[in-house]
């Protein structure tokens, strides 16, 4: 059976707006921060499949989304190779020591299985009407973390290509390993993408990411793919050609007119754009005037509702709480 996210971005069918957040489970909701109360920091949190499953769960419990996002994060790929990291709370890794690329896959696997572990315990819980969602950091964004540097142009390019490409490598055995845990639909995080300019746009971002979801789609070809170049303007047009046909959906943060989205990205399905600053401060009106606009340049497009970029957190819980209605008011409505 697909799911909603499924039928909307492997199937291309419009209207059916299944609805889920990055960053929707976090620090913004006090079942996490009770958890996380309860915890000795983020990894403790990561790596305990019960205590994952329970918080990849919450918003699901409290907020009946389409779709769970698998909690963990980009980090566990340096930190499965060998790389210092703690969470101060933001993230810290240790000095970058490029051998870490010669890890074995066993060696790999076994320091991500809690988070293998924590996918099969959450789709034993989660209906099977809602997708589990797993994800990787692209290639770059992770590169930029590990080597705590935010400028391509002063890093050699022979050896930061190269490392790159073993990147490739962990991204593509990562992903397949969530999805053989049970992970329905995955996502690529270019969190960073925006920071490289047209010179180096292609060989970091769209290169690598054109080959971790062709290999996914040949190994998996009934799991759905989504790319979130961030802040890479209209060259969002050329991200998606470079990915197709593999690539089944682009995430978007809402730095294109949609009206250029329409003309040049027939293709994929569209995911995301709204702006997460309209659920600070709980006020109804901003959250509708944020969406509404969205959803219906959308209409008849195949369109997964989601933010421009993760929940922040300082967001009320009634402002999720009621996004979620809208959303559900508004597909019934575009139904009748
Ligand atoms: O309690 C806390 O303080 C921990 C905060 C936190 C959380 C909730 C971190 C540290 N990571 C996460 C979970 C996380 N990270 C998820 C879980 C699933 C969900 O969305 O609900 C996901 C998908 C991520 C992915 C992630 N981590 C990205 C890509 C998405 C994005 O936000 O751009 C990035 C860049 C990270 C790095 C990271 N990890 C944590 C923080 C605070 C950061 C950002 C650091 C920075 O701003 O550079």
């Amino acid at each position: 059976m697909r799911t909603l996210l499924q039928r909307t971005i492997i199937d291309k069918e419009p209207n059916l707006y299944p609805i889920w957040l990055m960053r929707q489970a976090g620090r913004y909701m006090p079942e996490y921060m009770a958890i996380k109360k309860a915890s000795k920091g983020f990894l403790d949190m990561a790596l305990d499949p019960v205590k994952a499953s329970d918080i990849t769960m919450q918003p699901i419990n409290a907020f009946d989304m389409d779709a769970a996002i698998i909690f963990s994060d980009i980090l566990i790929i340096p930190y499965a190779l060998g790389q210092g990291l703690d969470y101060t709370p933001a993230p810290k890794l240790d000095l970058f020591d490029p051998k870490i690329f010669d890890t074995d896959l066993e060696t790999f696997f076994k320091k991500c299985e809690p988070v293998y572990e924590a996918i099969r315990k959450t789709r034993q819980q989660l209906d099977p009407s809602k997708s589990l969602i797993g994800f990787v950091g692209a290639p770059w964004t992770l590169y930029r973390y590990m080597k705590g540097n935010n400028d391509v142009a002063s890093m050699d390019p022979f050896t930061s290509r190269e490392h790159i490409q073993s990147l490739v490598k962990f991204c593509v055995e990562h992903l397949s390993k969530q999805i053989e845990a049970g992970c329905d639909c995955v996502q690529v995080f270019d969190s960073w993408a925006g920071d490289l300019g047209e010179d180096f746009i292609i060989d970091y971002c769209f290169d690598p990411t054109a080959q971790i979801v062709s290999e996914i789609k040949t190994r998996h070809p009934d799991v759905g793919i989504i790319g979130f170049p961030r802040l890479i303007g209209r060259e969002v047009k050329n991200f998606s050609a470079w990915c197709d046909p593999y690539l089944d959906c682009v995430s978007l943060s809402g730095d294109v007119p949609v009206k250029f989205l329409y003309k040049h990205l027939g293709t994929v399905a569209l995911q995301g754009g709204i702006d997460p600053e309209a659920l600070l401060g709980y006020d109804r009106e901003a959250i509708m005037n944020a969406t509404l606009p969205i959803l219906r340049q959308m209409q008849d497009m195949a369109y997964v509702v989601n933010l421009s970029h993760g929940v922040i957190k300082e967001t009320p819980v009634d402002s999720v709480a009621f996004l979620v209605e809208v959303i559900k008011r508004f597909r019934k409505q575009s139904r009748n």
